[in-house]
């Protein structure tokens, strides 16, 4: 797609949301994506564009309620019914002050601004950097970025058909414009996730592009 010119990366109406490039979800990781780390060097010239830069980090206490482990009899990538729906259970993952729950190191964007840390609470799972997966919990991501002015957000990271889409959709439904760049992202695809993450993303109206769309 053509970008119009008022979505220059350094607008300070704009910002990029770097979802979760953290070692658990990098090769070796305890929810490896594939070739997760190939994107930092992306990432980091990506952020050297922006103005404003958010960076979130799944950030999960021991025996969240999103771990296998904390259901007896239940596997990894098994689907649940918790209170607020279904959960996918994972690998236990991100857990607060592990390794794996650390930006991997050559992330390197000084002038970010925010490290938001979501999945926090015990019981409710959180893809989305904005709502948690009770649909009720805000996070507070939106009122930070409205109260600064912006209404474009640019969502790149891991993975993407996960907390890059969940995130993108909210951001869409809190009145952003939102676009995905798809070439700085990477997905787990679990029984067709990553198909039915652009159905979603394009239905709702979220706008995929490349890095090199981008105006200078
Ligand atoms: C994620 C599954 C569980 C992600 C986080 O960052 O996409 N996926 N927790
Ligand atoms: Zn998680």
């Amino acid at each position: 797609m053509t970008t119009p010119l008022t979505l220059l990366p350094a607008d300070p109406r704009s910002a990029l949301l770097i979802i979760d490039m953290q070692y658990d979800f990098m090769p070796g990781g305890a929810l490896a994506v594939a070739e997760g780390e190939k994107l930092v060097p992306l990432i980091n010239r990506l952020g050297a564009r922006f103005r404003n830069v958010v960076i979130t980090q799944d950030w999960h206490p021991a025996g969240h309620v999103s771990f296998a482990s904390s259901h007896a009899g239940r596997n990894p990538f098994d689907s649940i019914t918790l209170p607020y729906g279904p959960q996918t259970l994972w690998p236990d993952h991100c857990v607060q002050g592990s390794h794996g729950a650390q930006l991997h190191a050559e992330l390197d964007i000084a002038h970010a601004q925010l490290v938001l840390r979501k999945g926090c609470n015990s019981g409710i799972d959180s893809y989305s950097a904005f709502v948690e997966a009770d649909r009720t919990t805000q996070t507070g991501l939106a009122g930070y970025l409205k109260e600064r002015g912006i209404d474009n957000v640019f969502v790149v990271g891991l993975a993407l058909d996960f907390c890059v889409a969940w995130s993108a959709l909210d951001a869409r439904a809190a009145g952003f414009n939102t676009w995905v760049i798809a070439d700085a992202c990477k997905a787990i695809d679990l029984a067709g996730s990553l198909d039915q993450a652009w159905q979603d993303l394009q239905t709702a109206g979220v706008v995929r592009i490349n890095s090199d769309d981008l105006s200078d």
